[in-house]
């Protein structure tokens, strides 16, 4: 017989809502962990959440077997845009199917390579931005990590440049998508009022979402029209491919739809993890120095290439470290395939129940990690990485509907490391600086500025 799961005490209908931070939720989560243990359920209004922080549990409901994705409330939200994009499909969409086989091989190793010129483009701009704003000006970093993101992808996905570094308002469908993911958030959390009180709320989302459709089928037009046909971005990938297994082409709504998600699902997260670096090395002058001292032994004062991409194994393992104490996507929800599924041997969960891995206990877990809370990138050196248990380590998700990007992002936050290091010395703006995270779709740090000093020439 199961054992029942701990739960909060709750109220009638309403269940655990008031446990939850509305702002904050992931805090939440984490303080409930902390006071009912590796696993617990709440009651929210039409859902229940398995919450789980132990690797061993993380293990199985990585079993893609016995567990499967389903979007949880804001990715339903974001459904209203990109509907069956990669990042919101459910398990058993074709579409998902169709796209993830197109597009795996413009993610591989080759595909990735050809975009390290547009990547280099923009990162270069964000250090020529900072050389010549000088050594006194206040940065406030996660922005410009987040227009390196975005100016990165929509070059590399589709040849588009949205110039987020040479114009003072941002593109259209840059605060389009912004907008668009706030009211994502908002509407998840809704009052079930009727739609008269949220009419303004909706019909600016409307138009929003229009913007962003819009954008992106004009690019879709303008390719197919033959403009930069010779491009082998993620678009022509798309436009050409045929799907592996059932001879399908994508059709346009499917592209389009993948072509606004790469930038919904690659832009923060990207951004998160470049800021939490930044963060971590400010607060560990030793990593510093360790990444600095790479940079000068591998790159020197020269050009940063291709070839070094392989060649910088500390700032990986600084990137993973960072990965594995701030995830900017902290939260992997999986849904049992089938009712009475056994879960850590003694409960019992059942397909109304959404199970989350917990990452930011996960990753903490004292079976796996020694001192886990410490900052310390040398356990993430490859001979260490390679050794964690599988599922020890999850900041990309998992199996089939683990992150697609993950190349693409890899060699965009190396690449912006090396360059950043090599031409920089950095300083937190407010040396009291005390961390706080901010939550969107994903958590960031908040209000995190640093200065930039010039080491030497820019090259
Ligand atoms: Mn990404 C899925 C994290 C960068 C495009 N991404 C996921 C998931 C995580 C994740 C976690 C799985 C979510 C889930 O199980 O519900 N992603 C990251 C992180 C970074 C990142 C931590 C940067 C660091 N992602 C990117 C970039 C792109 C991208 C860059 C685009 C180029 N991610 C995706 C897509 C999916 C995804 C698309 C959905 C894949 C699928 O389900 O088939």
């Amino acid at each position: 017989n199961p054992e029942p799961i701990p739960e909060p005490p709750g109220y009638p209908l309403i269940g655990n809502i008031t446990d939850i931070d509305p702002d904050f939720s992931l805090k939440s989560f984490i303080h409930l962990a902390e006071k009912y243990g590796d696993i617990y359920r709440v009651r929210l209004p039409g859902a229940s959440l398995v919450v789980t922080s132990a690797v061993s549990l993380a293990d199985e409901l990585c079993d893609e077997t016995k567990f499967q994705k389903v979007p949880s409330n804001v990715l339903l939200e974001i459904r209203n845009a990109v509907h069956d994009g990669l990042f919101t499909a459910h398990g058993d969409e074709p579409n998902w199917g169709i796209a993830h086989r197109v597009l795996m091989p413009a993610f591989g190793p080759k595909g990735i390579q050809d975009m390290f010129e547009e990547m280099h483009d923009i990162a270069s701009q964000l250090i020529l931005k900072w050389a010549r704003q000088g050594p006194d000006c206040e940065i406030h970093i996660t922005d410009d990590f987040t227009k390196l993101a975005l100016d990165t992808l929509a070059l590399c996905s589709m040849g588009f440049r949205f110039n987020n570094f040479y114009t003072e308002k941002e593109h259209r469908f840059v605060s389009a998508m912004g907008e668009f993911l706030t009211e994502c958030g908002r509407r998840s959390q809704r009052l079930p009022l009727p739609s008269f009180f949220y009419q303004k709320a909706d019909a600016e989302y409307g138009a929003n979402i229009k913007i962003l459709r819009e954008t992106a089928e004009n690019v879709l037009k303008e390719r197919m029209a033959g403009h930069g046909k010779e491009r082998k971005d993620l678009l022509t990938a798309m436009l050409e491919g045929r799907d592996s297994r059932t001879g399908q082409k994508m059709t346009d709504a499917s592209i389009i739809d993948n072509l606004i998600t790469f930038l919904i699902a690659g832009h923060e997260t990207t951004s998160g993890t470049l800021s939490y670096a930044m963060h971590e090395l400010l607060r560990h002058p030793e990593a510093y120095a360790k990444v600095q001292k790479e940079v000068d032994d591998v790159v020197g004062q020269g050009p940063v290439t291709l070839k070094h991409m392989q060649k910088l194994p500390y700032i990986e393992a600084v990137l993973r470290e960072t990965l594995r104490l701030d995830a900017p996507i902290s939260i992997v929800s999986r849904t049992p395939k089938h009712d009475a599924t056994w879960l850590g041997g003694k409960y019992m969960v059942d397909t109304k129940d959404t199970c989350i891995i917990l990452l930011s206990k996960s990753h903490l877990d004292p079976t796996v990690f020694d001192e886990p809370t410490k900052f310390k990138p040398e356990r993430m050196l490859p001979e260490n990485f390679n050794k964690l248990p599988k599922s020890a380590w999850k900041p990309f998700g998992n199996g089939l509907r683990a992150c697609i990007g993950r190349p693409f992002a890899w060699q965009e936050a190396v690449l912006a490391m090396a360059l950043m290091f090599q031409h920089f010395d950095f300083e937190l703006a407010d040396p009291n600086y005390v961390l706080e995270h901010k939550q969107t779709l994903t958590i960031k740090p908040k209000d995190l500025c640093v200065k930039a000093k010039l080491r030497g020439r820019l090259t």
